[in-house]
């Protein structure tokens, strides 16, 4: 059988790299992916005796198609679908490192969170609740300092255990408003006609995509005229009429509501020891 493949996703700086270093050692090298010049690294972990693949992914703080980062990370994930997905978070950042968390959890692959920089959280007077967390994004958490390789045994486990269950993807909807939910729901039921050409990808994130107007999606949606004639005229037509009633492009507007969802999510989970010391004094 093969072995599980175990991708690397983060923010630049959140430690993805020590990490991998801590998961794979020595057992690691460079390749390229195919047509573009971004690098990549690969190597192999041990848990319990077998070998499991380790793919570092590119730093990114976003999954769109603005950069070849960003593309090449998507696209390793859409057409390569690793067993499990490990995000490098830092947790002394953690409200801004989960905009690609919650764009992982969009896209719905299987998600292990690496919450790093756990002591660099601890030293400026932050509290973090990894089980609440955890419960909130319906995700396991792990904690670790991966400069002093800690909690990368647990790390390991966790992910290989994600992968061993074989997971579906299962995207998660999050609302962006009755407006922009109102346009996707209308792209989405036109690009469910056209289920085979969009192979494992559910129909809302491809209708969400095409409203933020990502280029690589919209060139896929050309590649077909049928689908192209009926998509494109209502996509322009919701663009306009979310940019006219709320004065804002869709992109923003989504990126609003995800900032929005986070926040709703890390205002349970972080508490400042600082602040509660000056509300004793
Ligand atoms: C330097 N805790 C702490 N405190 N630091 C960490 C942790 C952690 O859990 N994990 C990683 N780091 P990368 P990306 C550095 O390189 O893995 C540190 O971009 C330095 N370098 O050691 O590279 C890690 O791959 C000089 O720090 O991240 C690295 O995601 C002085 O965070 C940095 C101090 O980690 C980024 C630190 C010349």
């Amino acid at each position: 059988t093969r072995p599980y493949t175990i991708a690397l996703a983060g923010n630049p700086n959140a430690g993805k790299t020590s990490v991998f270093n801590a998961l794979t050692g020595a057992r690691q090298h460079v390749g390229n992916y195919p047509g573009v010049t971004v690098e990549y690294k690969e190597g192999s972990a041990l848990h319990e005796g077998k070998k499991v693949a380790v793919v570092d992914l590119p730093g990114t703080y976003s999954l769109t198609a603005y950069s070849p980062e960003e593309l090449v990370s998507r696209n390793y994930l859409i057409g390569q679908r690793p067993d499990v997905v490990v995000d490098v978070v830092d947790a002394s950042n953690l409200e801004r490192n989960l905009y690609l968390a919650v764009q992982l959890m969009e896209l719905g692959v299987p998600l292990v969170i690496c919450l790093n920089m756990m002591d660099v959280a601890k030293t400026r007077g932050l509290r973090i609740d990894a089980a609440k967390l955890s419960q909130l994004l319906g995700v396991p958490v792990v904690p670790t300092v991966a400069r002093q390789n800690q909690g990368m045994d647990d790390l390991l486990a966790a992910a290989v255990q994600v992968a061993q269950s074989a997971p579906e993807w299962r995207p998660l909807n999050i609302s962006y408003g009755s407006d922009v939910d109102q346009g996707v729901a209308e792209l989405a039921d036109i690009l469910q006609g056209a289920q085979e050409r969009r192979g494992l990808l559910s129909a809302r994130w491809l209708a969400v995509k095409c409203l933020e107007g990502d280029q690589e999606v919209m060139d896929r949606v050309r590649e077909t005229p049928e689908l192209a004639d009926k998509l494109l005229p209502v996509c322009r037509r919701v663009a306009a009429h979310i940019k006219s009633t709320m004065d804002d492009d869709p992109d923003s507007i989504v990126a609003d509501y995800r900032y929005g969802y986070i926040t709703g999510i890390t205002r349970q989970v972080v508490s400042s020891e600082r602040e509660v010391r000056m509300d004793l004094s």
